[in-house]
């Protein structure tokens, strides 16, 4: 299903089993070596999603070796599977290989049901690559704007357990959040009992 130029959504595209590794791959990210967290903004306000991150760590609005707003720590290394399952979700979403396409970060989101995500543009990576972004848990819709303006036109879509999102090309640059989540509709079966998971494989273009 495309959105928009750039912008596909695979509905189901994880496995049941794929689903269940991711969610165990995060929990154990979430413990440390920088642990979860409601990330706090420069002007201090306080997230309601938290995050942990691998490969990079991102703070408001750049991305790191060292997670300095929180304990200091280097993250996880980004793990050669998650760039192969990367590589796999952008030949699913685009139909071409992905031969070439190597994320070295990922954001891992977790939203419990007041969770929200403002509207907003990812730009602090330094590169145009494609975003891959998983989903495992509770339904949400999803908020895909346009590149100009935080409000309308926008485009809602509920993102499922186990779909996939791929947003490249004029895409990669749209407003975008999470206005909703939807409590107790996520399959207990995938290890997360409650609340909603996403993923999102970037390229940072930093070395
Ligand atoms: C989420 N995460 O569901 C979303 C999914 C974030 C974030 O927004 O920044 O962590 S990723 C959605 C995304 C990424 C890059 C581009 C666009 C959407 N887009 O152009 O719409 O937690
Ligand atoms: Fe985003």
């Amino acid at each position: 299903w495309e959105i928009a130029p750039g912008a596909v959504h695979v509905p189901g595209w994880l496995t049941l089993d794929e689903q269940r590794h991711l969610v165990q791959a995060c929990r154990e990210w979430a413990r440390g070596p920088v642990p979860i967290r409601h990330t706090v903004l420069p002007g201090g306000g306080v997230m309601s999603v938290q995050t942990v991150c691998v490969g990079w760590h991102w703070q408001p609005y750049r991305y790191t070796r060292l997670a300095h707003d929180v304990n200091g720590r280097k993250v996880a290394d980004f793990p050669d599977w998650l760039g192969d399952l990367g590589r796999r979700a952008l030949e699913s979403a685009y139909d071409h290989p992905a031969d070439s396409y190597e994320p070295d970060t990922a954001l891992i989101n977790f939203y419990d049901g007041q969770a929200r995500m403002g509207m907003h543009q990812d730009k602090d990576e330094k590169s145009d690559a494609p975003v891959v972004s998983l989903s495992v848990g509770d339904t949400c819709v999803f908020r895909f704007g346009n590149t100009q303006t935080r409000g309308k036109p926008y485009t809602d879509v509920e993102l499922a357990s186990g779909d996939l999102f791929v947003f490249g090309g004029p895409s990669r640059l749209a407003y975008h959040g999470v206005p909703k989540v939807y409590p107790g509709t996520g399959d207990p079966a995938t290890g997360l009992t409650s609340g909603r998971l996403n993923l999102t494989m970037r390229v940072t273009g930093l070395r």
